[in-house]
C-alpha cells in the first residue's frame, strides 16, 4: 500500500510540474504577443507609409508588371500587400482612392503562379480571405496568375495576366 501511495504521489508531483510548465509556457506566449502588439501599435510608420492596424502600407502610383511591383516593394523591405479581411480590403481601397481619386485597378500580393487555383501571398502569410469579383478568378486564356483589386463593377478582385502594368500597394514586413 505504501509503495502504491508513493508511486501515485510521484505521479501527482510530476503532473503538477507538467501543469506548471504548461502554464508558464502559455503565460510566456501571451506576454510576448501582448508586448509585440503594443510595440507595433505604438511604432509609427516611416514617412510616406500609411498605418492600418499593425501594418504600414504605401500606394505606388507608377504602373508596373506584378513581378516588377513586387521587386520594387522588396527594395523597400516590403512585399506587395496581402489582404486578410474585409476591413483591410476596404482600407486599401481608401488608400487607392485617396491617391488616384478613383477605385483604380491595383496589384496586391496574391498569385497562383505555381499551380492554378492554389493561391499564395508573396509575403508568405496565409491565404485566408478572398474578395473575388463575380465570375472571377476565371484564369482567362489559361494565363492569369496575379491578383489585382478594384476590378469590374463591384471593385472586387480579379486574376489577371501578370505582365499588365498597374499601380500597386506595398506593405512593410513586421517582425
Ligand atoms: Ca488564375
Ligand atoms: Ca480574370
Amino acid at each position: 500500500l505504501k509503495l502504491l501511495t508513493t508511486s501515485s504521489e510521484k505521479q501527482r508531483k510530476s503532473y503538477n510540474l507538467l501543469t506548471v510548465l504548461v502554464f508558464t509556457h502559455k503565460a510566456g506566449v501571451v506576454e510576448e504577443q501582448q508586448e509585440a502588439g503594443a510595440a507595433e501599435s505604438d511604432r509609427p510608420c516611416p514617412g510616406g507609409w500609411t498605418k492600418y492596424k499593425s501594418r504600414c502600407f504605401m500606394f505606388v502610383n507608377t504602373a508596373m508588371t506584378w513581378p516588377q511591383a513586387e521587386s520594387y516593394c522588396l527594395s523597400l523591405g516590403a512585399n506587395l500587400a496581402s489582404v486578410h479581411n474585409y476591413w483591410e480590403n476596404y482600407n486599401l481601397q481608401q488608400l487607392v482612392l485617396k491617391n488616384t481619386g478613383q477605385h483604380h485597378a491595383t496589384w496586391i500580393g496574391g498569385s497562383d503562379a505555381v499551380q492554378v487555383e492554389q493561391w499564395f501571398w508573396s509575403d508568405g502569410s496565409k491565404f485566408d480571405y478572398q474578395n473575388w469579383e463575380r465570375g472571377e478568378p476565371n484564369n482567362y486564356g489559361g494565363r492569369e496568375p496575379c491578383i489585382h483589386m478594384n476590378a469590374g463593377g463591384d471593385k472586387m478582385w480579379n486574376d489577371l495576366d501578370c505582365g499588365v502594368n498597374l499601380p500597386s500597394v506595398c506593405a512593410l514586413r513586421t517582425c
